[in-house]
């Protein structure tokens, strides 16, 4: 049950008002009606922290007191998403303060969204680790997040004549009034230097001529759903300490050779995913990762044992979840601890990393399975190294006695071989549970990519489907849906999302239908104003909004999605009158920077629409737009007022999605492969309530196991799709000469690697079932209606509680979803 909270401890309207314009004055020195929206908006933040301030220190208190284990989720990304509304949010704060607001002549909407969205991330699991950070203090779980403050987030995406530009996302030019810098709670990172090996009875090893980083840490609070609890984001900045560190190992007092390094150790927190084409490049981003899993694990364990004694109870404690492979180092960086500091024996500091650690894959993309150059690693980290080539050597002796002389085995599961660490293999070696996002996902980990430690360790490998938090997902985008839901079923869907199975009895009410199109009409017109704003584009709102928004790549098929619109804008060129419902087709998404066919597919993207677009012949039946700079906020435009989500992955490479499940929440119904929990999806809602074409993951895998397929014959077979493959380099863009050849080899002369063209056919026909599907109103709501209804499975309540349960063993019996 929900306990007070600060709304619930009496802030009035009144007060709010007050507090509000005594803050703006105190910050300012002027009044509410001089200052800037920008000052508006900081002073506002500035409140809500002060009210957060009590709930935070009794959380903390709470935990010392009654000695919970604590989770610490360790994540190169936080895709967080504007602050300001979600605290509101669960704080129970929002209607007051929009009263409060509204009184005062303000606008709660515009100040929202004068809030920068944190450049904290980039994709998948970087807005996972978001949703995961809410559910956790929502259900009042001792779970905190462990990240990096970049000072820079990945780019700003501008489209310049069709193109990707990217710029700096200076996300902290104006601040970022959420985070508490706690310089006292700064630690030191060492990097570089050699080891010594001094034995005197005991081997030591002294860790000498290092270069040491200063690793200060800013506090984010993270709030709990109307429960008065307030979890923290603990987030890594690297500063040099000058005066100390730097001028006199420069050799003197050259200020400008210590300003000069200064600059070089920032670098470290300076942007996300440096680029790492070079050597340097690879060496920054290890230092990264090193310094976030240092500074994490030194922070962790000094709180630690201000609470606890010896660290032999350490895994009863702490949990330690490392999210993808980037934070892998947080198992030789612990044992380096228990070894060298606590004088720990082997085995003890093995076993209690083992049983402290647990491991997230997030992909299966062999560029995403990170291995580093050994004697990179060797330079960077020397310490860690020679602890890496320990449990390397440990860990094969066990292979050996399990498979005596399979050398070739030994040597594909080995953390070490052929020069390269491989950071999976350690973190299968180095944790008590590795886990994947959707079962299909975790059935490919467990049969393919890492079938032989699976066969060796089959106890570690669990499935962990994910889930989104309902509450920024529904509640916060879209809350004239969440009040539609609250005014049918009551409101303890928020905290207790399986319970909006009970919108399934009012699918077919005809009362409910027509509100939830209301809604949604709303939604649309909400988008539609964006778009004529910053594209100056008119959208029909009363066309299906289809949206297809993620990162650009070559597997999530954007592609097939543009070649499907082509061959729709041929049949209404040949056929002007033919009766298709009007079509709105979205595309949003980053493509990486040096993806040079995923830049070229925004161009593609831009070049239909401005084709499209303009064509009066066809008569506005269909429109094409591309989202710039595609991030938290405006998917959370977006995805209320989209009718279809293009889920549309070549089978067996999505490890699970998070977009399919926010679209589903919000009523949208998914056309899609069956791949990742699209399965999942299919399942909770039924058949008749999700559109599924093309190749099964298990038709893919064969056809890579007899290498390939031949995409010419499917070409010459399909008139249709050979018009649109054929337009891509015959002058159909007048203006892009041979800028799509790219496409096109990949589609013909490279092998269609990802099934675009095996695959038309069926995503087309899927389309025609879609608008079938569509012109029957009734029904059609009646499926959005079942996606809503069946979405609680979706929620990452659900998954966290799986994942506290089974994983972390951490309080079972107050769990909302435990067995
Ligand atoms: O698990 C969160 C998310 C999944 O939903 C996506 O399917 C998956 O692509 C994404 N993975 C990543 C890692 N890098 N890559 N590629 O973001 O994780």
């Amino acid at each position: 049950a929900a306990q007070a909270g600060p709304a619930d401890s009496g802030i009035t309207v009144e007060q709010f008002k007050q507090d509000y314009r005594n803050k703006v004055e105190r910050m300012y020195g002027d009044g509410l009606e001089r200052v800037s929206d920008l000052d508006k908006y900081n002073a506002l933040v500035s409140l809500v922290r002060d009210y957060l301030a009590e709930p935070w220190l009794n959380t903390k208190e709470k935990y010392r007191r009654t000695g919970a284990k604590q989770v610490y989720y360790f994540s190169i990304e936080f895709l967080l998403g504007r602050l300001l509304g979600s605290n509101l949010y669960n704080l129970g704060l929002n209607e007051v303060c929009q009263q409060a607001l509204s009184e005062l002549g303000l606008d709660l909407r515009t100040l929202r969204q004068v809030e920068e969205d944190p450049g904290l991330g980039n994709g998948g699991l970087g807005r996972l680790a978001a949703c995961y950070l809410d559910s956790m203090a929502s259900l009042g779980l001792p779970g905190h997040g462990m990240g990096m403050r970049y000072r820079y987030g990945l780019f700003e995406q501008r489209i310049v004549d069709g193109y990707q530009r990217e710029y700096a996302d200076d996300w902290l030019m104006d601040g970022f009034y959420w985070d508490v810098r706690k310089p006292a709670e700064a630690v030191e990172v060492r990097f570089g230097g050699n080891v010594r090996i001094k034995s005197n009875g005991k081997t030591q090893y002294i860790h000498e001529g290092y270069e040491t980083v200063l690793a200060v840490p800013y506090d984010v609070p993270v709030v709990g759903y109307r429960n008065g609890m307030v979890n923290t984001l603990r987030l890594w900045s690297a500063e040099a300490r000058l005066s100390e560190v730097v001028c006199a190992p420069q050799g003197g007092s050259d200020c400008q050779k210590a300003v000069e390094y200064s600059q070089t150790v920032e670098e470290l927190s300076n942007i996300l995913y440096p680029d790492d084409s070079t050597y340097e490049g690879k060496a920054l981003r290890l230092k990264q990762q090193y310094f976030l899993v240092s500074a994490g694990l030194q922070s962790i364990i000094r709180n630690y044992r201000e609470n606890n004694g010896h660290l032999r109870e350490f895994p009863h404690k702490i949990a330690i979840h490392i999210n993808d492979t980037h934070p892998v180092l947080c198992i030789p960086e612990l044992l380096r601890i228990l070894l060298d500091e606590e004088q720990l024996t082997w085995e003890e500091a093995w076993n209690i990393t083992v049983q402290t650690m647990s491991y997230t894959n997030h992909t299966i993309l062999p560029e995403a399975l990170e291995t580093w150059p050994e004697d990179l690693f060797r330079t960077v980290l020397p310490r860690l190294y020679l602890i890496v080539r320990d449990i390397n050597e440990y860990y094969c002796r066990s292979l050996w006695e399990a498979y005596p002389g399979d050398w070739d085995r030994i040597s594909r599961m080995a953390i070490i071989s052929y020069n390269r660490i491989h950071m999976a293999h350690l973190a299968i070696v180095g944790c008590h549970s590795v886990n994947g996002v959707a079962e299909l996902h975790t059935d490919i980990l467990k049969n393919k990519i890492m079938k032989e430690f699976c066969d060796f360790s089959p106890a570690k490998f669990n499935n962990k489907t994910n889930g989104v938090t309902q509450r920024r997902w529904v509640s916060l985008c879209n809350p004239a849906l969440a009040q539609l839901i609250t005014d049918t079923i009551g409101p303890r869907w928020v905290e207790h999302p399986q319970e909006l199975a009970q919108l399934e009895r009012h699918s077919a009410d005809t009362a409910f239908q027509h509100h939830l199109l209301k809604v949604k009409l709303q939604n649309k017109v909400a988008l539609a104003k964006y778009v004529k704003e910053k594209h100056g584009i008119t959208l029909d709102v009363n066309s299906i909004f289809d949206s297809q928004v993620k990162r650009i790549h070559a597997y999530k098929r954007q592609t097939l999605n543009v070649l499907h619109i082509m061959a729709l804008y041929n049949r209404l060129k040949e056929n002007p009158l033919l009766d298709i419902e009007p079509h709105t087709f979205i595309f949003g998404g980053k493509a990486a920077v040096n993806y040079h066919i995923a830049k070229n597919t925004i161009k593609l993207i831009n070049s239909l629409a401005d084709l499209v677009n303009n064509d009066k012949s066809i008569r506005d039946k269909i429109k094409v737009v591309f989202l710039e700079n595609y991030n938290v906020s405006l998917a959370e435009l977006i995805i209320p007022a989209t009718d279809v989500s293009e889920q549309i992955p070549t089978a067996s490479y999505e490890a699970s999605g998070t977009g399919n499940m926010k679209f589903m929440m919000n009523g949208a119904v998914t056309i899609g492969t069956l791949d990742g929990a699209n399965i999942e999806i299919k399942q909770a809602v039924g058949e008749d309530n999700i559109i599924v074409f093309g190749l099964t993951a298990e038709e893919v895998l064969a056809y890579y196991r007899g290498g390939g397929y031949n995409p010419w014959e499917v070409y010459q077979d399909n008139e249709r799709l050979r018009q649109v493959v054929d337009q891509l380099i015959n002058g159909f863009f007048p203006a892009a000469g041979d800028l799509f050849r790219g496409h096109f080899d990949s589609l013909l002369h490279q092998g269609d690697h990802f099934f675009v063209l095996k695959d038309f056919a069926s995503y087309e026909a899927a389309h025609q079932v879609l608008d079938e599907r569509y012109k029957d109103r009734p029904v059609w709501l009646k499926m959005c209606s079942a996606n809503i209804a069946h979405s609680g499975r979706f929620s990452s309540d659900r998954t966290f509680a799986e994942y506290a349960t089974d994983i972390w063993h951490i309080r079972p019996d107050t769990l909302p979803f435990s067995a």
